[in-house]
């Protein structure tokens, strides 16, 4: 018999790299995916199977984290091994302007979900991972932030991943489920969702590399992060639900770097070196040198990006670095691509596309560039 996971999120950036990983490892996947007005499986389109056909092994249904009959019905269809919940309303800067619906969706979805499991009586046959986040760890409390380091969440956001983190140990706890934490420092992919600060660097570079888009508005540069890749953080998702017994981990690299430094990296992929000038919001980045021809666009004392109040936080995470030597122990996991790797990696695909884009104005099919962000 096949093993058969139900995957929350499928359609996001982990959701899409985790279904990858266990079609390889050949469980039977379900995911679910929210009604959209358009199409909103971009990220796993390339493992989609037809409906019509026999013996399917990804299998999409309709659903929503705040539609608890729905979820009940598809844990009772596909009664799987193991859930993994990453579906959430996932940006921390949202989560100040609809604090209410990212706390029905993150908190009350992680506890629908769990009591889906129980009140189907699959308690002991499914196995239940939740997404948790670094940002539990919002004002930090020690460096580097472990398994025990006490909680200080600094959003809506991070306030309703705690709940869920708390109710997947209660329900451990009460009910013998196998629930397990994943405690998960940033991880960024050329799938990343395009207003998240990486994506949002590495795109709008590349943009304006290629004259699509003349400035990148920032919030705060300063703010520090542990930057992994999602593929090496989807494995550890499965190497928990492996385990002997269900515990907690921190998923990080244990290496920080700042915004600014991200900033660095992707120019200096593009060929451009910068020099910043200013402080606070009239700090901005300017063309030094130019190498290469992947910035026709520009020229040496263009100003490509200036500080945007709008992206300033009510209450800003200023830093975060994970210790992962727990997962390295007990589970033997060490992230395989650096930060510098990714950043590379990401800017080769978002560079593509605005070579492509490109192309297309060039002879005469121009579309818009969303610069939504
Ligand atoms: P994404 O934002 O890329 O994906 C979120 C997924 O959740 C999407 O598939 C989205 O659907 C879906 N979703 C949102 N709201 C609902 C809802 N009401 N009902 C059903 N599905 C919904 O996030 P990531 O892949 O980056 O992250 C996965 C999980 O891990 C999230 O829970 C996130 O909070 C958590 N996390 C992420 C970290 C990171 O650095 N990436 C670090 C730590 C934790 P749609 O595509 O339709 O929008
Ligand atoms: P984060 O990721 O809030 O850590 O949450 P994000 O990439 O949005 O921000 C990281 C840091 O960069 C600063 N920043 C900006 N951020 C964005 N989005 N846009 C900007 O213009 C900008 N300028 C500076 C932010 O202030 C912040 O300090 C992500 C999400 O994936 C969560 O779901 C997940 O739980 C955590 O990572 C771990």
């Amino acid at each position: 018999m096949l093993k058969k996971a139900l995957i929350t999120g499928v359609t996001g950036q982990d959701g899409s790299y985790l279904a990858e990983f266990l079609l390889d490892k050949g469980y039977e996947v379900h995911g679910i995916k929210r009604r959209a007005s358009s199409f909103n499986t971009q990220r796993v389109d390339h493992i989609y199977q037809d409906p019509h056909v026999d013996n399917k092994n990804f299998i999409l249904h309709y659903g929503d984290l705040t539609d608890t009959s729905n979820l009940i019905r598809i844990v009772q269809e596909v009664q799987p091994d193991e859930i993994y919940n990453l579906a959430a309303q996932s940006h921390v800067a949202v989560s100040f302007e609809s604090a209410e619906y990212t706390a029905d969706v993150d908190a009350m979805g992680t506890l629908r979900i769990l009591e889906a499991i129980r009140i189907l009586g699959l308690e002991k046959k499914t196995k239940f991972y939740q997404a948790s986040t670094s940002e539990l760890h919002g004002l930090v409390q020690e460096t580097p932030q472990s398994e025990t380091t006490p909680f200080y969440p600094r959003s809506p956001y991070a306030v309703a991943k705690l709940y869920a983190y708390w109710i997947a140990v209660n329900y451990r706890e009460s009910y013998g489920m196998f629930a397990c934490n994943g405690i998960l420092f940033n991880h960024e992919s050329p799938r990343r969702g395009e207003t998240f600060v990486t994506r949002k660097i590495t795109r709008g570079l590349s943009n304006i590399a290629q004259g699509h888009e003349k400035r990148l508005y920032m919030g705060n540069m300063d703010a520090l992060r542990d930057w992994g890749h999602a593929k090496d953080y989807v494995r550890m998702q499965w190497m928990m639900l492996q385990q002997e017994e269900p515990e907690d981990f921190v998923i990080a690299t244990g290496k920080q770097y700042s915004v600014r430094e991200f900033i660095n990296w992707t120019a200096k992929e593009l060929g451009i070196t910068l020099r910043f000038e200013g402080e606070g919001v009239d700090e901005v980045a300017i063309v030094d040198a130019i190498e290469g021809e992947d910035a026709p666009a520009l020229k040496v004392g263009d100003i490509v990006v200036s500080v945007d109040p709008r992206y300033f936080r009510p209450a800003e995470v200023e830093t975060l670095l994970g210790d992962p030597s727990k997962a390295k122990e007990k589970l033997g996991w060490t992230p395989e691509i650096t930060a510098q790797e990714m950043c590379t990696e990401m800017v080769a695909d978002d560079l593509k596309a605005a070579k492509r884009h490109a192309l297309l104005k060039a002879n005469g099919y121009e579309i818009p560039v969303s610069t939504e962000n």
